[in-house]
């Protein structure tokens, strides 16, 4: 309020409004002055890096334009907000977004043609923002997206770490991590360096009598550590909302302890402090569906609740509501248990910093719509546990308030279940083991008025297994689903911008990229010659991209007309990326069993594999080697040719994704039933007109539902048969498939090299249990590719299945995710410009 311009003086100010540019030569002139002012240089030192970061500039000038206007229409009008918080948003690349979101690529491709520039290489300078491992991180960036383009008042809050997931090199078929720094220019982020919180770590707690004789506690002592905001710009697809993304940096706190060193000489150990605090935000821990429980992600978990929520805080103080209406302005939205914490900060807060009673703040905390906890894994492994004496050290107060919030919630499960003692010792917040643990899904949800799952299946899974005491306690009412959805703007409008078009022709207008069941309408034309044409041929000019792409990055010719498969995603032996290339070999071992003459009727494949292993992930690295080892066989045996390629692409992440997605037949979503919570990339493909070969797992049960069986290729057994088959594996006999055995027969052999590296690989199917149940499921995927290759050959079918498909994808749209966390969960509104 004190940085407000007084009114006479205001008028100046309106008289000089910044104004968004609106030509292309308007934009030239921006980029020009960009080049020669922000970037000092000129038209004779413009390469395209420079070229790429002026026309940032200049969009990064306008949507802040926007994004000024969006918080003080927020501010002022003093809605509720919704704070979604996440360690990761795995959000790509920006510009084609912004040009896109904005309506203003072509005004932008017509300005850059004539400063000597093609669009298409400007983009492709840009460096992905890849603060994110996989499903959970990019989710949280289609929702940013749908958020802004549906004018939901909303803040993303998440970590800027200076390294993004790491780039994935292969060398000799191996895995290689090389770190992605990748802030050495940025323009897409705002440092605050006047918004910034103290952040206190260790220390002790003290209770002391206040001056109301009432008995508080103090924590104290310990170290600060500063977490510095990162502001980005979230623009909305065709509206001028413009939210913000607020990520925090961290900092020494530099105080007067450090100068003092400093001056009396030892500048070593001020300097080691400063890199020690900058540690927490340094590195984006790489692991999908796992947690290892280092103290540093801890750190960074609370280092970023806390500042997330001093800020959350200082902006309700602003509005001087009483804190019982805390509920009604924020909704906060638990990305995963990373956040969990947050719910202890804010006990904290009230009762400690704020002084309210421990029954009235604990009201406020799980008040209806204050938290909300999504679950994205029932996998073991993944689910968060921290030693209590670890919490102790780090968090001494928090760990109180912990054990005061598990006793109060005992206290009532007794009184509810005074019989049952088991009960007790299952959803206890401390499992009594040793160490003792904290149980953070427990944690978040007792403080959570709301726990979802993210597709039909995993949400009855996870109220039927990990969370079952959990309904019996509160209902099932606490538990919901919210499958999830894809925003179409990236995934088709961005990626594909033919099939866009094409569709934007035929629909009459682009509405339906803010509304995709209107893609409904399409089912009209799937007899339309013409259109089944050019439907065809905008995949098949997708292919050819992608062959070319193939080409640059492995050498390999691929055939275009070929059928294209692939598996991309994170590499895990839960999503069976060993199934697919076991299944490759099972191809290959048949090919080579045939004449000439039988050979020359097969339908042509190219197996496409993409994805990062974790580094510390051994079996995931062995089938990223096994994959490699394959493809340098098939792809240099003559007698294959070209009817079978099998490829690794490198280093997956967002930006290839969206070369990959539009260019595929098939992919494969083929985790055993009852593992991958949704998959969201399976919802990728099939907006892109490719099918796909999957279990009865995640969001492909809803996608069959909606695209109709006949339009999916599903196999294998189903999620209420995995607990019967892995009982049968240890305690029954357990015989391996046979064609399954012939393939290791094979890799024993020595056909692929390195027979030591891969016989792990076969013994966790002979040996060790088969707990994916890679062999049970074998025959039928085997089965179901023929099936594929059947229904190829026959084209004019084909397109009609995709054309159907694409055409029933409307429910997966990440928009139909938000009204309904909105209606549901968050109880928010949209806030549309009024004008
Ligand atoms: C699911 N990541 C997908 C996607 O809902 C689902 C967990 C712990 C530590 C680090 N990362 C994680 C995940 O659990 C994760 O990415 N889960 C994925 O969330 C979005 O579509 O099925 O595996």
């Amino acid at each position: 309020v004190e940085a407000s311009i007084p009114e006479p003086q205001r008028e100046a100010w309106k008289r000089n409004q910044t104004a968004a540019f609106k030509s292309s030569d308007e934009f030239e002139k921006e980029v020009v002055r960009h080049v020669e002012t922000s970037l000092a240089r000129s038209m004779f030192n413009c390469d395209e890096k420079a070229a790429y970061s002026a026309t940032s500039l200049a969009f990064r000038d306008r949507l802040i334009l926007d994004w000024n206007k969006t918080q003080q229409r927020q501010t002022y009008r003093d809605s509720k907000r919704v704070y979604y918080l996440s360690l990761e948003f795995l959000m790509g690349r920006a510009l084609d977004n912004a040009m896109l979101n904005v309506g203003m690529k072509d005004t932008a491709k017509a300005g850059l043609a004539d400063l000597g520039f093609r669009i298409e290489d400007i983009i492709g300078q840009e460096h992905d923002a890849a603060l994110g491992n996989g499903g959970l991180g990019r989710l949280a960036a289609c929702f940013l997206d749908s958020l802004a383009s549906l004018d939901f008042p909303a803040w993303g809050y998440g970590l800027r770490y200076r390294y993004g997931i790491f780039k994935q090199e292969i060398i000799d078929g191996y895995q290689v991590e090389v770190p992605d720094y990748w802030l050495d220019f940025n323009p897409w982020e705002f440092p605050r360096h006047d918004v910034t919180v103290d952040v206190q770590f260790f220390g002790s707690v003290k209770k002391v009598t206040n001056e109301e004789g009432k008995s508080v506690a103090v924590w104290e002592g310990g170290e600060i550590v500063v977490a510095v905001a990162y502001d980005v710009p979230i623009p909305g697809y065709d509206t001028p909302t413009t939210n913000n993304l607020r990520l925090w940096s961290s900092k020494a706190s530099g105080g007067e302890f450090d100068f003092q060193k400093f001056n009396s000489g030892d500048y070593e150990s001020s300097v080691a402090e400063q890199q020690r605090a900058e540690t927490i935000s340094n590195v984006l821990y790489p692991n999908d569906n796992l947690e290892r429980g280092k103290e540093l992600r801890l750190k960074q978990q609370y280092f970023w609740v806390a500042a997330s929520l001093y800020d959350i805080v200082r902006r309700f103080k602003k509005s001087k509501r009483a804190w019982r209406e805390f509920p009604e302005q924020v909704a906060i939205q638990l990305n995963d248990t990373h956040p969990t914490l947050a719910i202890v900060e804010l006990q904290r807060i009230l009762i400690d910093v704020e002084g309210l009673e421990w029954d009235l703040a604990w009201e406020i905390v799980t008040g209806t719509s204050q938290f909300g906890y999504t679950n994205h894994t029932v996998l073991p492994e993944a689910l968060e546990k921290w030693p209590v004496g670890l919490v102790q050290h780090l968090l001494p107060r928090h760990l109180q308030i912990i054990y005061d919030i598990n006793l109060f919630f005992l206290q009532s499960v007794e009184k509810q279940f005074p019989d049952d003692r088991d009960i007790l010792t299952r959803v206890s917040i401390i499992e009594e083991s040793q160490p003792k643990m904290v149980r953070m899904a427990h944690l978040a949800i007792v403080g959570s008025h709301k726990v979802n799952g993210v597709a039909e299946l995993h949400s009855d899974l996870i109220k039927t297994t990990i969370f079952k005491d959990f309904v019996e306690i509160y209902g099932p009412d606490r538990f919901t689903n919210v499958t999830n959805g894809i925003t179409p703007r990236r995934w088709l409008h961005q990626a594909n911008p033919r099939l866009s078009e094409l569709i934007a022709s035929k629909l009459g207008s682009h509405e339906f990229l803010k509304d995709l069941s209107q893609l409904n309408k399409l089912e009209l034309l799937v007899q339309d010659k013409e259109f089944k044409k050019e439907w065809a041929e905008i995949k098949f000019a997708n292919k050819v991209r992608l062959a070319k792409y193939i080409k640059e990055t492995t050498g390999v010719n691929v055939n275009p007309s070929a059928l294209f498969d692939v598996q991309v995603k994170r590499i895990h032996e839960y999503k069976r990326q060993q199934l697919n290339i076991f299944g490759v070999i099972h191809r290959y071992l048949t090919l080579k069993a045939m004449t000439p003459a039988e050979r020359k009727k097969q339908l042509p494949r190219v197996s496409i594999f993409g994805g990062k292993a974790a580094p510390g992930y051994w079996m995931a690295k062995q089938i990223i080697h096994l994959i490699n080892a394959v493809g340098s066989v098939v792809n240099n045996d003559e007698d294959i040719g070209d009817l079978l390629k099998v490829l690794f692409l490198e280093d997956y992440n967002v930006s290839k994704a969206e070369i990959i997605c539009p260019a595929s037949d098939i992919s494969e979503h083929i985790s055993t039933a009852g593992t991958e919570a949704s998959g969201t990339s399976n919802m990728k493909f099939v907006l892109n007109g490719g099918l796909i070969i999957g279990t009865c797992d995640g969001a492909n049960i809803e996608i069959t539902r909606e695209v109709g069986e006949n339009n999916i290729f599903l196999f294998g057994n189903l999620a209420e048969d995995v607990e019967d088959l892995r009982h049968a594996h240890t305690y029954g006999s357990h015989t391996i498939d046979p064609d399954l055995a012939k393939v290791f027969e094979e890799i024993q052999k020595g056909t692929f090299g390195s027979v030591h590296d891969f016989s792990a690989m076969i013994a966790a199917v002979k040996d060790h249990g088969d707990y994916y149940l890679v062999s049970d499921d074998f025959h039928s995927y085997i089965e179901t590719h023929k099936l594929v290759d059947e229904a190829y050959r026959d084209q004019e079918q084909w397109v009609v299945k995709s054309i159907t498909a694409v055409a029933r994808m409307g429910f997966f749209s990440s928009d139909r995710c938000i009204y309904e966390y909105a209606d549901g969960i968050w109880n928010v509104e949209p806030l549309p410009r009024r004008d």
